[in-house]
């Protein structure tokens, strides 16, 4: 069944191309206006639609309830298949250009014909665009720019989205009597940031009747390739999905190999070697006499029997790794020598909500919502850090607002058990300072400190502002490090080790941001905070009830980078994290 953020891509998608047949703009609003709603709401839609309480939702009125609804059970809706059917999905991939509505579009369709981004291409290359009222040479160079960016770049998926799309995917297939086992593999399960196409393994006595059933699933848009034991696809979003079968015997390797990385495997089959095995797709083989010379096929030796990964790795003397860290970057080594972290943090150790927004400053829940559904999730406490004045893009706070929401906290903390600890995330300025003065901060119980704006200047300057931050007293935490948004902004150039230093010699610690388009910092630099024994805050920067749910993002993040629980500030109990993080005078 689609979830929330599908549904309500799909409205934001009827929308769109209804604007462009011309409907009337309040039945487009209509579809924003739901798709909006869809994406704040946050009650689990299944009991809504159940019983049918999808109108309770403000914005969503009968017609589009039901839509919602059928879109819900079905997967599908006869008003979406038709709008698809009428308009080629080159045009979709023309209304995905940033600053490009329908209403450019439709003003590009009737005056040139356009249909597709290749069309647009060669009209505002030809100087055609400049010449249609609205438009002039500047946006054309705009949209000419935007489309060689977007070419630049191949498409990959957030982690988040492929996830979603790959556990709703196992759950279809496990449905299914001939699915015996089903893992998501590939780089969405080792954790990557982002993934080029979703590799699916299952285990069957009968892969004919597993792949019809996988072809059944709602969302396949294109069938690319279909036999005995490999089925590809594409689904309406674009993403590809590569589903192998085999038998039961045969999981376990399979999984493994199509796991990866090809780094890792490539130094594993060495290793095999060395012990007289071979270890390929195949799964794990004696080495005939001979040497059993390469061939495309099965191996001719002896097959070893593998009934899990961690078997296998021990087949190979080596102690089990998990996926986050089949990259080849010492983890192998690691295992070999038994120096492998064997405590890599995880989701169930984490006890406190670090590093939150409310609406006091940009988030969407109050201070209540935040601590109640904290509290529900099994949170022993949560950190409530708005944003720093100079902020004013994003509400930041004054001091008369700050202490305002003490107060408030003071009353919510009445009535809910969860510890509501009070904090800011303060931008850290151009010159290293904070964005509050000593004594507000000073009176904090925990301060996030991030890099906001002037994330182009140069490194030298970068590298000075950051170290000088670092030396400050009330510096604690290190704000969603190197700034990166993925596929949007690189992180800034800065002299990673000196930072990393001062921060060592400060004893500050280092957020794990889990919002999905950051997960930052990034594993390689946490690898390098770690040689120096520099903590970390593992934390969603939710701006929202659901973006609490971001943690496990920042908990991958944080595996990848080899970060066990002993590291991790908020897995302590409250008071020890307090105690921990206090911004000292
Ligand atoms: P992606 O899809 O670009 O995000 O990255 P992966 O790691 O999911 O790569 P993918 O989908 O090409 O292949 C999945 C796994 O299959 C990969 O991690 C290791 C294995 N694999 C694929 N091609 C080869 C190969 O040529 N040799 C070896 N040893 N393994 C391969
Ligand atoms: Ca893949
Ligand atoms: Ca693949
Ligand atoms: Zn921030």
């Amino acid at each position: 069944m689609p979830e929330k953020a599908e549904i309500a891509r799909a409205l934001r998608e009827i929308g769109a191309l209804l604007e462009l047949e011309g409907e009337n703009p309040f039945k487009v609003r209509a579809y924003e206006n739901g798709a909006r709603a869809l994406e704040a709401l946050q009650e689990a839609l299944d009991p809504m639609v159940a019983e049918g309480r999808l109108e309770e939702i403000p914005g969503v009125g009968k017609a589009l309830a039901e839509k919602i609804a059928e879109l819900h059970s079905t997967g599908h809706l006869p008003l979406l298949d038709r709008l698809r059917a009428a308009h080629p999905p080159s045009v979709l991939e023309l209304l995905e250009l940033p600053d490009f509505g329908p209403k450019k579009l439709l003003a590009l369709q009737q005056a040139l014909g356009i249909q597709s981004v290749a069309d647009l291409e060669a009209a505002c290359v030809a100087g055609k665009v400049r010449e249609l009222p609205h438009f002039g040479e500047k946006s054309e160079q705009k949209l000419l720019d935007a489309i060689r960016r977007r070419r630049e770049r191949p498409h990959r998926f957030l982690l988040s989205e492929a996830t979603a799309i790959g556990e709703r995917i196992v759950a279809h297939l496990r449905a299914s009597p001939a699915t015996l086992q089903c893992e998501v593999a590939g780089s969405t399960r080792r954790g990557r940031e982002t993934v080029g196409d979703l590799d699916v393994v299952a285990a069957s006595d009968d892969p004919a009747a597993l792949s019809a059933h996988f072809l059944a699933m709602a969302g396949i848009a294109e069938t690319l390739g279909h036999g005995q034991t490999k089925t590809s696809v594409r689904l309406a979003n674009g993403l590809q999905v590569d589903l192998r079968v085999v038998p039961p015997a045969d999981f376990a390797t399979l999984l493994h190999h199509l796991t990866g990385s090809k780094a890792h495997h490539v130094k594993l089959r060495g290793l095999a070697r060395e012990r007289g095995l071979t270890l390929s797709e195949w799964g794990l083989f004696e080495l005939p006499p001979d040497g059993g010379a390469e061939t495309d096929g099965e191996p001719r030796g002896a097959k070893r029997i593998v009934r899990s990964e961690a078997e296998l790795y021990g087949a190979l003397g080596l102690a089990s790794i998990p996926p986050e860290l089949r990259e080849d970057e010492g983890e192998i080594e690691a295992a070999r020598d038994g120096t492998l972290p064997t405590d890599l943090v995880r989701l169930e150790d984490v006890r406190g909500m670090v590093h939150c927004h409310t609406t006091w400053s940009d988030g969407h829940a109050t201070v209540e919502e935040m601590a109640r559904a904290a509290e529900a999730a099994g949170f022993e406490y949560l950190t409530i850090t708005d944003h720093s004045g100079t902020a004013a893009y994003a509400g930041g706070l004054d001091a008369e607002r700050l202490q305002r929401q003490w107060d408030e906290i003071d009353g919510v903390q009445e009535r809910v058990k969860i510890r509501l600890l009070k904090g800011t995330e303060a931008d850290i300025l151009e010159d290293g300072a904070l964005d509050w003065p000593d004594a507000v901060l000073e009176k904090l119980d925990v301060v996030v400190a991030s890099v906001h704006s002037r994330m182009k200047m140069p490194e030298e300057e970068m590298t000075r502002r950051l170290v000088r931050a670092m030396a400050l007293p009330v510096f604690k935490i290190w704000g969603h490090a190197s700034g990166r948004l993925l596929g949007e902004r690189e992180p800034y150039a800065v002299r990673i080790d000196e930072v990393l230093d001062a921060l060592a010699g400060s004893r500050g610690a280092i957020e794990v941001n889990g919002d999905p388009h950051r997960l930052d910092m990034e594993p390689r630099s946490l690898r390098r905070a770690r040689e120096r024994r520099i903590p970390f805050v593992l934390t969603t920067d939710a701006h929202s009830v659901e973006g609490l749910a971001h943690l496990r993002w920042a908990v991958v993040t944080a595996r990848r980078g080899w970060v066990t629980k002993g590291e991790v500030l908020n897995a302590l109990p409250a008071a020890s994290f307090a105690r921990a993080v206090k911004p000292a005078g």
